[in-house]
């Protein structure tokens, strides 16, 4: 609105105005009124009241009980950690000293995977930051913290209206110690399509100099090809390629064939060959079964020079008894999360695994009782999110059947209840396996697992079966990201793709069989970079423009959030999620040093147009603000 108003004006700007251009344009002179940081907060506080937060449920305040800090003395000299080994020796001497330590190591997940997999990765960073520093101190053996990529990214500026790098920056200063690893999709970044190659390279180079240092990086159909740039982008930047390999099926089913224990040897030393300084093991969907664990990595450990680092979700109930085994087996590394925050479709439980290892001689080298700690603090933050969590409240050994990825359930599920398919969710889930089999049996993994995902609600919500999708292919529009794979567009599968099936979804469209990237234009950074100075109307930062490249309408949403209400990442979640109660008073720290008090005193009744008056004070002054009631 400030450009179009009257000094932007072709006849203003020319000097030819008398005051009948005041009664022809009146438009030009309604100027929008700049709203103080106060009164954004507050609206945004009144509508949080009053409409609820996409995602959660409309309902008054839940009381939350007083999180508990564990208290560290932050004067004291941070303890060492794998950080300093890494800026000592670089990445190979990391990977070196790695191999050489007996005790199992241990990646902590739950600033990311932990939530992405429980609650649809809605953890804010003001939960993070209050725990950050404690952790740090208390667990300083941890191998590393997992706390970004995945979907971490994208949510963080949909959802919870935050700025992921801010994230990054703000852990970093608050934990100097651990090594911090994030998930790269490879070419997919931290997205759900394939981007052009500049685009990777300097995402990789703009986050290792935010302080990323090993970057777990998997293909969704292990399609080596597909990971290379990445790969090299992590070595040029001297930072941990932790190349991956993501498992499915079961090497234990002989009658089984494609991904068999051959197939993942195979993989692990192409990747090993590609440059990793460690080899990950993926297993998103937890179907590694404890005597499967010890068969692969006692196998890869004879066929690799390099450390391995097992990643698994604890869906079936199984993820101890196969750590133990994989450990027994030698493996380097594994990924757990502090207790109150694993188990079911997250990692298996620090604390449970420490005790599992008791006298075997590898058991990791952390403080349990400082574990303890931090799972506490981490079990009264749980209860805010507890709208996002996804009802499975037992293990599932389904999982063997269906094989969805940990991360995917409690998405697909919300998905299919958006759809109207809540009441068939068994029927999601056996069409889910079904339609694996239809693509080949594929890979399952963001945004693979995407494209199972989509095909499948769309085969229950159309009721076609797969002799309909044969049959009758012909007329049927498929979902765009199942359009997207059948054309090569996010990597060429492991044995390619069914012809019959491929030709029904492309009709007449061609198939790629290079790596999409090279078709990509480069992303001209310059350009964007002044397309948002003009958009923004503020200084725009390298982070910004990559954050654009990758999701140009949600990272402008996003900022068009933030001009209306402010930074909302000060407010705690509660506040967050559910706004305020009649009385009730918030402290709200806008920057260092600056706190707001803040006390709702009442909310008038709806005027006819559909609006209430929402009485606050703010630092004891009165203020109102007008929120439009949407019930
Ligand atoms: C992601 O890509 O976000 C995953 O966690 C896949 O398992
Ligand atoms: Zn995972």
């Amino acid at each position: 609105p400030f450009l179009e108003n009257v000094i932007q004006h072709e006849q203003f700007l020319t000097g030819k105005c008398d005051t009948t251009f005041i009664d022809k344009t009146p438009e030009l002179f309604i100027f929008p009124t700049r709203k103080d940081r106060g009164t954004k907060m507050l609206t945004y506080i009144g509508n949080a009241t009053i409409n609820g937060v996409e995602g959660t449920i409309k309902k008054d305040k839940p009381q939350f009980t007083k999180l508990s800090i564990p208290a560290v003395d932050t004067f004291e000299e941070m303890p060492r950690g794998t950080k300093q080994i890494l800026d000592e020796l670089g990445p190979e001497g990391l990977a070196k000293w790695l191999k050489e330590q007996q005790e199992v190591l241990l990646t902590d997940t739950t600033f990311r995977d932990a939530h992405q997999s429980l609650f649809a990765t809605r953890v804010r960073t003001k939960d993070m930051l209050q725990i950050a520093e404690p952790t740090a101190r208390l667990l300083p053996n941890l191998f590393s913290v997992e706390m970004w990529g995945g979907a971490t990214f994208d949510v963080a500026y949909r959802f919870l209206k935050e700025d992921p790098w801010t994230r990054l920056i703000k852990l970093r200063e608050q934990m100097p110690n651990i090594l911090f690893q994030m998930l790269l999709r490879s070419s997919n970044a931290v997205g759900y399509k394939n981007y052009p190659d500049n685009l990777i390279r300097e995402f990789v180079e703009k986050s290792a100099n935010a302080g990323i240092d090993v970057y777990r990086i998997f293909d969704s159909l292990n399609w080596v090809e597909g990971m290379r740039l990445a790969i090299d982008s992590v070595r040029e930047n001297n930072k941990i390629a932790e190349a991956t390999m993501c498992y499915t099926g079961n090497i234990l089913d002989v009658g089984r064939k494609k991904y068999d224990l051959n197939y993942y040897i195979d993989l692990a030393k192409e990747l090993e060959d590609a440059g990793a300084h460690i080899l990950g093991i993926k297993d998103m969907a937890g179907l590694l079964k404890p005597e499967a664990a010890y068969q692969l990595i006692t196998s890869l450990k004879d066929a690799l020079d390099i450390p391995i680092h097992l990643h698994m979700h604890d869906t079936s109930g199984n993820g101890i008894v196969t750590y133990t085994r994989a450990i027994d087996a030698g493996v380097d590394v594994v990924d757990v999360a502090t207790g109150a925050m694993a188990g079911l479709t997250s990692q298996p439980s620090a604390q449970s695994l420490y005790h599992a290892l008791e006298g075997t001689g590898r058991q990791p080298k952390v403080d349990i009782a400082n574990y303890e700690k931090i799972s506490n603090y981490w079990e009264g933050v749980r209860e805010y999110y507890q709208d996002f969590e996804s009802g499975m409240k037992a293990p599932h050994t389904e999982i063997y059947f269906h094989e969805m990825p940990g991360g995917q359930y409690s998405n697909l599920k919300q998905q299919a209840k958006a759809v109207g398919l809540e009441e068939r969710w068994d029927e999601v889930k056996k069409t889910y396996h079904q339609v694996n089999e239809m693509f080949g049996d594929i890979i399952k993994v963001t945004p693979s697992s995407k494209v199972i995902g989509d095909m499948t609600l769309f085969m229950v919500q159309n009721n076609l079966t797969e002799e309909d999708v044969y049959e009758r292919g012909a007329t049927i529009d498929f979902p765009d990201s199942v359009i997207e794979f059948a054309q090569g567009y996010i990597g060429q599968p492991y044995q390619g793709f069914p012809e019959k099936l491929q030709k029904v979804i492309l009709k007449d469209r061609e198939a790629i069989t290079v790596r999409p990237g090279e078709l990509l234009e480069p992303v001209d950074f310059k350009q964007t970079r002044d397309y948002l100075f003009k958009e923004l109307n503020r200084p725009v930062s390298s982070f910004d423009v990559i954050a654009h490249a990758l999701y140009p309408k949600v990272f402008m949403e996003y900022n068009k959030f933030t001009e209306t209400y402010g930074d909302m990442s000060v407010l705690d979640t509660p506040t967050f999620f559910y706004g305020m109660d009649l009385e009730e008073v918030i402290e709200v720290e806008i920057e260092k040093g600056k706190t707001l008090i803040v006390k709702l005193n009442s909310i008038s009744e709806p005027k006819p147009d559909g609006t209430r008056v929402v009485y606050f004070e703010l630092n004891g002054q009165s203020r109102e603000v007008i929120i439009k009631d949407n019930s």
